[in-house]
């Protein structure tokens, strides 16, 4: 299997772990390009091979934005030898992770500082900052949404629960009937853009419901995602319903898109922003 279809097929999910993991593949497949012979072909074959890792999640900006800044960077070489520009590559990829990295360690100090001590948390699907900030904040709960149709709740549930963090696995459709247990909602995000946040379906309605019930809906997330718009990842609708009968349609979007009206303050590596403030 290739890092493409791990990314595809969810075996490699949350947007810092796909960005991270694709940054790897795309050095390595340059690092073992032979047989060109100058810089502008072998920026095209990276720039190939950059575009299917990309096509792989379209709703990924941070995969998208720390791709393009490799190539880029490429592109500004001054060097001619193929081996040479392949150290370049290294060193590029190397410090974009470096930037995920550190990112997320500045996002999980804002994070914390956001929840209240002896806080009753609830998040939907996985994100690994999420997850991060909660173990380190320690609070007394933390309600995780199973998120269909993939469970990735059951991800976050099972790491939360593993720190010793009281856990409780909710159905989606029990936001509504927990929230008022909550104090506090945090999310992750795929992507920032004009018109909101971008998470995985069912975070517009958690982020809603929150709102109805005067919840404080954060969402943790670098601003490496920040896009001005991006196109809502289709996947097949076999992850609902595999057999299910020709004459039923199946609406299977990735994510959707939190209006910001519902969402305090996004957590970044720059602080606590307010959503007006992030510049695109
Ligand atoms: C994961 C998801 C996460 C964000 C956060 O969706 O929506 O909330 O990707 O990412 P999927 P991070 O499981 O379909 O990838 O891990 O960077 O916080």
């Amino acid at each position: 299997m290739s890092t493409y279809d791990d990314i595809k097929d969810l075996k490699i999910q949350g947007a810092s772990e796909i960005a991270k993991v694709a940054i790897i593949d795309l050095n390595s497949y340059g690092n073992h390009i032979t047989e060109v012979t100058d810089k502008n072909e072998f920026i095209s074959k990276i720039e190939i091979h950059a575009d299917k890792l990309k096509s792989a999640r379209p709703t990924e900006p941070m995969l998208q934005n720390c791709l393009n800044t490799i190539i880029r960077s490429l592109k500004e070489t001054k060097s001619t030898d193929i081996i040479r520009i392949q150290k370049e590559l290294y060193m590029h990829s190397k410090s974009e992770i470096l930037k995920i990295k550190d990112n997320m360690q500045k996002i999980v100090g804002y994070g914390i500082s956001a929840i209240p001590q002896h806080s009753i948390i609830l998040t939907h699907c996985h994100s690994h900052n999420v997850a991060n900030i909660i173990t380190k904040a320690d609070p007394i709960k933390v309600f995780a949404t199973e998120t269909r149709p993939r469970f990735q709740g059951r991800l976050t549930a099972k790491e939360i629960a593993s720190k010793g963090i009281d856990t409780e696995l909710i159905l989606d459709d029990e936001v509504v009937d927990i929230i008022d247990q909550v104090d506090i909602v945090i999310i992750g995000a795929d992507a920032i853009t004009k018109e909101g946040v971008v998470n995985k379906v069912g975070s517009r309605m958690v982020a809603e419901i929150a709102y109805d019930h005067k919840k404080p809906v954060y969402v943790a997330a670098s601003t490496l995602k920040i896009i001005d718009k991006i196109d809502i990842e289709v996947r097949d609708s076999d992850e609902i319903w595999e057999d299910a009968p020709k004459k039923v349609k199946i609406h299977n979007y990735a994510f959707d898109t939190v209006p910001y009206k519902h969402i305090k303050k996004i957590i970044t590596e720059n602080g606590l922003v307010n959503p007006k403030n992030i510049k695109f």
